[in-house]
């Protein structure tokens, strides 16, 4: 950290306004800690409080969401949305279903996705959203009329050029779909206000696979920048078996290195032979079961439901793919110990600050969430402009384009490092990289 007082300041602020609220302040102190250099050497940031404004949301919207049960019993949950930031473009970002979801995580992940957005070059803002409504258990029916009821108050707030969600955790296919038909319904227009559509209805190819996808395409260029080297041959542990989990382990495998990890929220599988993709897609993607029966179909594979023991097989590379705050340190140290030389996050903030002070002592590589898991929302962006053309590209165009943002992503943020501190600090190159477009917008545009 700089020995800048307006930092400090910013960060005292920070402390006494959001102190209850222990992810959104985790991820803004992390944020600052490793853009001092970048504030302190433009003094037009401080002139214009910037930062002061760079750290509290433009909007904030909490609503009801009061839907029946398949019992006749009503429930009530509580709905979110973050608009953070708009100088660089409409508020884009998530909507995420869990039991755990509240004003802290929301805001971390607004946050985070403002950076996020403005690093992958296309003309995003930064938002998020959510509820604590829980989607496990509950029959499609139920969690139609949950979305029905979510977006009946979010839609006064969204739109094609104001704010445009998608999915995150317990948000997928089945969930864009009943909430962009309850849109359209009461909007009485078609428009791309959700990104994450079935193709059936203006979705994008490679969507589904893109935040998966592009978190190895970015850990496969940095590799090979950074360490002249590759996926092929590698061992890796992933966590989670959601949507980034599943297309992380798939492009791995295609890269040739052997996954043998996948865990939920209830435990994990090892399986030394190297996951089977068909075999966890049946499970997880067509079943929604649980992660414990690819245990039970799979000889090799044994089951432990402590699901953070997951950090304690050897690998060469960790991908976090399941939630926040899922290594921490004793974790973190536990895979330096057993010979990990690369950790890439494809979840939002997996890694607690002690996590990441490991890290940088064992100069593990490490590749930040807004960096690593950019390619959803980038493919997102890429269903936006394939919306407002009318058009659809071939799933080789989108993920070339991919590709392509990915491997810029680790190109500006090792750019940014050289300029501030060292080339191979990702995580302050990300961080500066995506702030300095955000904060010369804002400039741009006067106090707001
Ligand atoms: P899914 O809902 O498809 O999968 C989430 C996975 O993480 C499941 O395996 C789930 O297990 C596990 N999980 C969720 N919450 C917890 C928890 N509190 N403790 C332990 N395990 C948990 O979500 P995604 O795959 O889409 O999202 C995974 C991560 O990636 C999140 O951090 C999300 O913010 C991030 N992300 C997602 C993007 C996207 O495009 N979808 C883009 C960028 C980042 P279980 O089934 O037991 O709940
Ligand atoms: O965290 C994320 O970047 C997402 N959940 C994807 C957001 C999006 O708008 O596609």
């Amino acid at each position: 950290m700089s020995n800048s007082p307006y930092l400090a300041s910013i960060l005292k602020q920070a402390e006494q306004r959001d102190g209850d609220k222990p992810e959104f302040l985790q991820a803004v102190k992390e944020v600052l800690a490793t853009i001092a250099p970048a504030v302190d050497a433009n003094p037009a940031y401080e002139a214009t409080g910037l930062l002061e404004r760079f750290i509290e949301p433009e909007r904030f919207v909490q609503f009801r969401v009061a839907w029946v049960d398949d019992e006749g019993k009503t429930r009530v949950n509580r709905g979110y949305r973050v608009q953070f930031n708009s100088a660089i473009g409409p508020y884009k970002g998530g909507l995420r279903l869990h039991p755990t979801v509240n004003e802290s995580i929301i805001k971390f992940l607004g946050f985070e996705q403002v950076l996020k957005n403005s690093l992958t070059g296309l003309p995003m803002g930064g938002g998020k959203g959510g509820s604590d409504f829980n989607p496990k258990g509950k029959s499609d029916a139920e969690v139609m009329r949950f979305c029905q009821a979510f977006m009946t108050e979010l839609q006064r707030h969204i739109g094609p050029f104001t704010d445009v969600p998608a999915g995150d955790i317990g948000v997928g296919g089945r969930e864009i779909g009943f909430l962009f038909g309850q849109y359209k319904r009461i909007r009485d227009e078609w428009s791309g206000v959700l990104t994450g559509k079935a193709l059936s209805y203006g979705g994008s190819l490679a969507r589904t696979e893109a935040t998966g996808y592009g978190l190895l395409y970015y850990t496969e260029e940095a590799l090979n920048k950074l360490r002249n080297d590759s996926f092929e041959g590698k061992t890796v542990a992933i966590s989670g078996s959601g949507n980034v989990a599943v297309f992380a382990t798939e492009k791995a495998q295609s890269l040739g290195a052997k996954v043998v990890t996948a865990s939920d929220s209830n435990g994990y599988v090892y399986d030394p032979n190297g996951i089977n993709l068909d075999i966890l897609k049946d499970i997880k993607v067509d079943h929604r079961g649980r992660i414990k029966e690819y245990a039970d179909r799979v000889s090799s594979a044994t089951y432990s439901d402590n699901r953070t023991d997951i950090w304690t097989v050897p690998v060469d590379i960790a991908l976090p793919c399941a939630t926040q705050n899922e290594i921490d340190g004793a974790s973190a140290k536990k895979l330096v110990d057993n010979g990990v030389k690369v950790v890439a996050e494809g979840a939002n903030m997996p890694s607690t600050p002690e996590a990441i002070d490991v890290y940088r002592d064992n100069n593990v590589l490490y590749g930040p969430a807004k960096a690593a898991n950019a390619g959803g929302v980038a493919v997102s962006g890429l269903e936006m402009s394939q919306n407002s053309e009318r058009l659809s590209w071939s799933f080789d165009d989108v993920d070339g384009r991919l590709k392509t943002i990915m491997t810029n992503i680790v190109a500006k943020s090792m750019d940014a490092a050289a300029k501030f501190s060292t080339p191979d600090d990702l995580m302050s190159g990300a961080n500066i990289a995506g702030f300095e477009k955000v904060a010369d917008a804002m400039l741009a545009q006067g106090i707001l």
